[in-house]
């Protein structure tokens, strides 16, 4: 399952609006017959790709797989009857699907007399395939904040310069979470600001191949005709929505799965008191102000016992900024 798990992962970014998947097939004696992912919506999923690759190598074996093997006829055949079909004796996957339609394969491989074991390295694939998840449980794109602020809680210096707080190698992550997720949001307050153009960029500033939507969060129409983010780099949507659960269900509208919330300070201060805030992603600079605006505003929160607090899962050193990584409990 492990195994399935990195395979799963090659998928990130590409798969959108559907799962990341990996499946590693055994066949009777144990050994590894065939492995698969799913590279793209519309393509054939993990199982598919990783039966194909074991043949008759796989009956009487056992998949390993992800997601609990689909039950429906969508844009490609149920997994579940491909396996029966492959003569498959056991299935062991990670996390059930949250899908009416697409859930119950367990069962149809139950009842065709497999055996079926459920929730291994759940908390690893959970992991993977967080956005996707999220968005299929709670019925709107999965959102990361993304912050970053000195060791004093600033966003900038009082005079509003910002360039940079945050080190070259942090800046750089930033565009490899751009290139993963379907949309990139921002207030209309950021985009006078600083005028950001919110593309995905790899390191010589050339544009990446596949870009996200581009939204701004704009209810009063302050945004300029000449803004950047309204240039032809990327698609960019424009929405004047009175609350982020009404811009989230816009998004999901548009077949959004995944949000990298970028700026600024309200904005995000708004989506935490919603309770709309799946994961924050934090560089912290070893940088120190004394003064100048949060990066942080607006959440309501007055009292301690009311603070947003995290469950931390990663923490890591960036070009000298601490990344750090978690959900907000709820
Ligand atoms: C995938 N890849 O490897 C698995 C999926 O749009 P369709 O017809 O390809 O069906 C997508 C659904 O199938 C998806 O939302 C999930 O419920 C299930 N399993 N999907 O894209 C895969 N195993
Ligand atoms: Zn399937």
């Amino acid at each position: 399952m492990a195994r399935a798990v990195e395979l799963a992962a090659r998928g990130a970014g590409t798969t959108s609006p559907n799962p990341v998947v990996g499946a590693v097939v055994l066949a009777a004696d144990g050994t590894v017959a065939g492995e698969g992912w799913h590279e793209r919506a519309g393509g054939p999923h993990a199982e598919v790709g990783a039966l194909a690759a074991a043949g008759e190598r796989a009956r009487g074996g056992t998949a390993y797989v992800t997601l609990e093997p689909c039950n429906h006829h969508g844009r490609t055949g149920p997994c579940a009857q491909a396996l029966l079909r492959a003569g498959v004796a056991r299935v062991v996957y990670a996390v059930a699907d949250p899908g009416a339609v697409e859930g119950g394969g367990a069962d149809t491989l139950r009842a065709a007399g497999v055996d079926v074991l459920a929730g291994v390295l759940a908390e690893e694939a959970e992991r993977v395939n967080e956005a996707w998840l999220t968005s299929a449980r709670r019925h709107r794109p999965h959102v990361l904040w993304k912050v970053a602020a000195t060791l004093d809680g600033r966003a900038a210096a009082a005079d509003g310069t910002s360039r940079w707080i945050s080190s070259a190698t942090s800046r750089e992550q930033v565009h490899d979470l751009r290139r993963r997720v379907d949309a990139i949001v921002a207030g209309s307050g950021t985009v006078l600001a600083d005028d950001p153009h919110l593309t995905a960029r790899d390191r010589d500033g050339a544009l990446s191949p596949r870009q996200p939507l581009r939204v701004v969060l704009d209810r009063r129409g302050r945004v300029p005709a000449g803004a950047r983010v309204l240039d032809d780099a990327a698609p960019t949507h424009v929405s004047r929505a009175a609350t982020p659960a009404a811009l989230l269900a816009e998004l999901r509208e548009r077949g959004v799965v995944s949000v990298l919330l970028e700026g600024g300070p309200t904005l995000a201060g708004a989506f935490l008191a919603a309770g709309l805030v799946d994961r924050v992603v934090a560089y912290v600079a070893p940088v120190l102000l004394g003064a100048g605006p949060a990066a942080l505003s607006g959440t309501g929160i007055t009292t301690i016992a009311d603070a947003v607090r995290l469950d931390v899962d990663e923490v890591s050193l960036v070009g000298g900024d601490v990344r750090v990584s978690g959900r907000p409990r709820r």
